[in-house]
């Protein structure tokens, strides 16, 4: 069974999209082991964005994360890294395709609602940014 961190970006408090999106993932047969609502500092920011150091969209990325509160998850399933890229569609929501979150819901390409670690490797290494030991805890029907 693998695991997946999955963000609620702030664009999905403003605009009251929570809930469906996490609907969306749930609807899938992923299971939430880990949850919480916080309002990510620029140092966290930094640290997810990492791999985008150098691009020009650097700073508007980090300041939009840290705009709001999010949501931070982790989802369980099987190949759930990949059931979630798909659920959530391209970065670009011109290009993601109807029935995706993004392709349904999101504004561009910086308000894209939702972020999921893209392999197994980012996503365990983005779960110890967000969530302690203790929080990532195995879940109850196991
Ligand atoms: P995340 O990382 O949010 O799950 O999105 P993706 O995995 O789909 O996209 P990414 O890593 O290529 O980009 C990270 C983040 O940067 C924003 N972005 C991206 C942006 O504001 N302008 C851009 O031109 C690109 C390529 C959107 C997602």
């Amino acid at each position: 069974m693998q695991r997946t961190l999955v963000l609620l970006k702030p664009d999905a408090l403003e605009r009251g999209l929570m809930g469906e999106i996490i609907s969306r993932l749930e609807g899938r047969g992923l299971k939430i082991v880990a949850m919480k609502m916080i309002w990510v500092d620029e140092a966290l920011a930094k640290r997810l964005y990492a791999a985008h150091e150098d691009k020009p969209f650097f700073r508007g990325l980090v300041d939009f994360i840290t705009s709001r509160p999010i949501i931070a998850a982790v989802f369980e399933g099987e190949d759930v890294v990949a059931v979630v890229r798909n659920a959530m569609g391209e970065t670009d929501p011109a290009l993601a395709a109807p029935g995706t979150i993004r392709g349904d819901l999101a504004q561009d390409i910086e308000r894209n609602l939702i972020h999921g670690s893209d392999s197994e490797e980012t996503a365990a290494r983005e779960i110890e940014l967000f969530f302690s030991k203790a929080e990532n805890f195995k879940h109850t029907t196991e």
